[in-house]
């Protein structure tokens, strides 16, 4: 070997030590290494993003070391996918930060971030305990990501279904109660224009996807089974403000005793306090005007108007 190769292979070595011991990305020096990931692509960005992370407030488990940093929103209006995140990190109880990012000043289409999050919406993470790090988007991976890696709230791996009951219960909140409900909120409570087809539409699937969990959960303790999980923490920021999206629960009793049981878990209080900062349903149905005139000025995803498609 080479002496210039030596040089770049201790320099490497000593530049991977330094990263994994402040849980920075690795810069990978070596031409034609195998390293697989994207960081490779962007560690100007991945150290922005550390650098943000590290500026901004930190969570219950608040350590120097942080195995995860979430990124996930400031803004006016609530960020239910984030919140997930917030009660999962927390129940795993793992070192963690929280980075936030002001989604009505667009922090998140901003290109450091795009290169943890290509679709430029919270939630993401980045894993600092694997080498290299990996970075997550979408709340539903994110979840699962973490639940199989620590082996907690995703059901007996050796039982012929749990895992999947699981599984299933996951997508039907991330494929269904979440973009429904957020079509519904968004309709009656950010989009300027009364659109009453619109609101009806998304309320009335919104209602019948609680009508389902209601049914459910008339069977079960917790919506995969009797064993709370990753789709309870999935399902439970939406359902909590369902007043949000004007859908009542008032005649939906098994709903409401799930509801109950999950708001007293200590990890979910916890969370709820970290992601929501005093934005409880009576602040935001009270602030919603204010809260629709800043999203229609800043945070609805708008077109480039100057593309021609
Ligand atoms: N399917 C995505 C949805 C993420 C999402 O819509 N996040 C919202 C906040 S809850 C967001 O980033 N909104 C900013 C925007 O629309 O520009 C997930 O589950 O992670």
């Amino acid at each position: 070997m080479s002496p210039f190769c030596s040089f770049w292979m201790l320099l490497s070595l000593c530049l991977r030590r330094i990263a994994a011991w402040q849980h920075l990305p690795s810069l990978d020096l070596l031409p034609g290494s195998s390293s697989p990931s994207h960081f490779r692509r962007a560690p100007v960005a991945l150290l922005r993003a550390r650098a943000a992370a590290m500026t901004t407030q930190s969570a219950a488990h608040q350590t120097e070391r942080a195995d995860v940093v979430l990124y996930t929103a400031r803004s006016s209006f609530p960020a239910f996918n984030g919140w997930k995140l917030t009660i999962l990190l927390e129940e795993l109880s793992i070192p963690y930060k929280i980075s936030l990012l002001d989604l009505d000043k667009r922090e998140h289409k901003q290109e450091w971030f795009l290169a943890i999050n290509p679709n430029g919406r919270i939630p993401a993470i980045v894993d600092y305990t694997a080498t290299p790090p990996v970075s997550v988007f979408e709340s539903g991976a994110i979840m699962l990501y973490l639940a199989e890696k620590y082996q907690r709230f995703i059901g007996d791996p050796s039982h012929p279904t749990q895992r999947w009951d699981v599984i299933q219960w996951l997508f039907f909140q991330c494929s269904g109660v979440g973009p429904i409900q957020g079509q519904a909120h968004a309709f009656l409570r950010y989009v300027p224009e009364r659109l009453p087809y619109a609101i009806e539409r998304f309320q009335g699937e919104t209602r019948r996807l609680y009508e389902v969990v209601n049914e459910r959960l008339g069977k079960c303790t917790y919506i995969a089974g009797d064993h709370y999980c990753i789709a309870d923490m999935a399902l439970y920021p939406w359902l909590e403000y369902h007043q949000w999206a004007g859908v009542s629960v008032a005649d939906l009793p098994h709903l409401q005793r799930w509801l109950e049981e999950v708001r007293q878990r200590p990890a979910v209080e916890r969370a709820r306090k970290l992601s929501m900062e005093g934005k409880d349903i009576d602040t935001l149905l009270a602030k919603a005007a204010d809260i629709q005139k800043v999203v229609e000025g800043s945070t609805l995803d708008k077109t480039d108007k100057t593309k021609t498609y």
